[in-house]
């Protein structure tokens, strides 16, 4: 049986456009979240080699300020999984997720990362409140991410809170403070933020300059969730050096923008 495609309603991406976020609910069927899970605690917890993968250990753990139980309790980032492991690398090129991600940024497509966020239990620390766009070497800054979570994301274990319509603000001034890149203080109110806590599978699709903060996971509850971020072939490499070559999603390549 063929179910019709998800995508976003015009009120739904009008939202989108005017908010800078937009929630879709039941965007990743439950048997597909649990697959990724199960996929996921192989490279964490044994049974496939995480020797390949590009991970990042929680900065307290690495520094010996915090013990965990096993190794796999410690991680907060894994980038690259789309392109190394086949059922990820379905979910990066899903109709549904890519489907929505085209109405947003139009037809011809790229990945630009992809990241699994994990929040362990009492361990994973907060991602102050930034903007994506600073950190990424890519103009226009108008990419879209797709975040969904694997566990309930709540206000406890970590869910997003972005500051609504504060895309249209256009890129805020960051500054360096210890084991993170946020935005200045004084450019916002934390008042101002909403919480977005989701169901496994939902999907949030976010706009690379919406200020968005994660709280610290306190709960005895995982928090893992996955950010495919994506942008126009149209786009530009704005970085040092020899821009790499990004996932072809769809679509076609122009000539002087991302390859
Ligand atoms: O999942 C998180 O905790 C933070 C995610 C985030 O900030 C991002 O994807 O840019």
């Amino acid at each position: 049986m063929s179910t019709a495609p998800i995508r976003l309603s015009e009120g739904q991406l009008a939202s989108y456009h005017r908010e800078g976020f937009a929630v879709v609910e039941n965007l990743i069927p439950p048997e597909q979240v649990c697959a990724l899970g199960e996929r996921l605690r192989e490279y964490t917890h044994g049974g496939r080699s995480a020797d390949k993968l590009k991970i990042q250990v929680e900065p307290r753990v690495q520094r010996g300020e915090l013990q965990v139980a096993a190794w796999g309790d410690g991680i907060r980032k894994i980038d690259g999984l789309v392109e190394g492991d086949e059922l990820f690398n379905r979910l990066g090129l899903d109709d549904n997720i890519v489907g929505i991600i085209a109405q947003i940024l139009g037809p011809d497509l790229k990945m630009f990362r992809n990241s699994l966020l994990l929040k362990p239990p009492k361990v994973g620390s907060q991602k102050g409140m930034h903007q994506d766009s600073p950190y990424w070497p890519i103009q226009p800054m108008a990419l879209c991410s797709c975040w969904f979570p694997f566990d309930e994301a709540t206000p406890e274990n970590g869910c997003m809170g972005v500051l609504p319509s504060g895309h249209l603000r256009g890129p805020l001034p960051h500054q360096r403070v210890p084991d993170d890149f946020v935005i200045a203080e004084d450019q916002y109110s934390f008042a101002e933020m909403r919480l977005v806590p989701m169901k496994a599978g939902s999907g949030l699709f976010f706009h690379s300059l919406l200020p968005h903060y994660t709280a610290p996971n306190n709960s005895g509850q995982w928090r893992r969730a996955i950010a495919l971020s994506y942008m126009s072939s149209h786009s530009r490499f704005a970085g040092e050096g020899e821009a790499p070559e990004y996932y072809h999603i769809q679509g076609r390549t122009f000539p002087g923008c991302v390859r």
